[in-house]
């Protein structure tokens, strides 16, 4: 007997351009896994919630100033058309920073809302009232939260179980967050004059490893010292502590003897 292992995890977006979805999440890996029924995806119109004879969504900032504001009457009716028990996640870069753990925990429940900024905001009312969690995609500002929540989206699905081979998943558990990833290569073994780090040819799968390692640490404490702080500092056993003494020296011997 065959164990159906696929989940049908829930993604609903409020927003003012329901055209923007699914977009890029409808093809390649999330669109297959969509088209069988991993995971689903509907877009809300929030203006089909608005109760005036001109369907507005907004109205002018009290206080004064630019732009306009997404009414809080108008939201919370968009997203009660759509609530249960998921999460709901109001994209917005004043809120906290996406992160890889952030994706693990929503992928770990039935789905989630999404609410989408557009204008200058939403009325803060409408976030207290359900408490939406804030969340940003990175530190610089985008147009609205659509393009946000696509990204949200992707880093959420790819890690359904059966989206990606199960070689891929297990690659994700034991390294993402930690560090960079190390260079990647495939024949031709030259090209235009470059050739592939010699130790990738020699077929000793330890001396790979250890050279995957070094060069995953070098390029992160080069490029992300954030990172780097806290994988130097990371609770280890002194059994690791003692292996990852043997790994680093071993990658530096097979460094050397690649080095041109
Ligand atoms: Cl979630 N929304 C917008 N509009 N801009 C952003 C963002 C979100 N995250 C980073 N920039």
């Amino acid at each position: 007997m065959s164990v159906n292992q696929t989940r049908n995890w829930r993604a609903s977006v409020l927003t003012l351009f329901p055209e923007m979805f699914p977009g890029p999440l409808g093809l390649s890996l999330a669109g297959r896994a969509m088209a069988g029924g991993v995971w689903s995806l509907d877009a809300v119109q929030i203006r089909d919630f608005a109760t005036d004879k001109h369907r507005s969504v907004d109205d002018t900032p009290f206080g004064g100033g630019a732009g306009m504001v997404l009414r809080a009457d108008i939201v919370d009716l968009a997203y009660v058309s759509v609530a249960d028990e998921r999460p709901r996640v109001f994209l917005t870069p004043r809120g906290r920073p996406f992160t890889q753990a952030d994706a693990r925990r929503f992928v770990a429940g039935p789905g989630v809302v999404l609410l989408c900024g557009r204008y200058e905001g939403v009325d803060q009312r409408a976030i207290e009232a359900r408490d939406w969690e804030e969340i940003s995609i990175g530190d610089y500002v985008l147009s609205g939260g659509e393009l946000a929540a696509l990204v949200f989206l992707d880093a959420c699905v790819r890690l359904l179980p059966g989206v990606m081979g199960a070689a891929e998943s297990a690659e994700e558990e034991s390294f993402s967050g930690e560090l960079l990833e190390y260079p990647h290569y495939t024949r031709p073994a030259e090209w235009q004059g470059r050739g592939v780090p010699g130790v990738l040819l020699s077929g000793d799968h330890g001396a790979v490893a250890a050279w995957r390692q070094l060069q995953a640490e070098k390029i992160t404490r080069e490029r992300r010292p954030d990172l780097w702080a806290r994988y130097v500092a990371r609770p280890r056993s002194k059994e690791a502590r003692a292996e990852q003494t043997v790994f680093a020296n071993q990658a530096s011997v097979a460094t050397r003897a690649t080095a041109p």
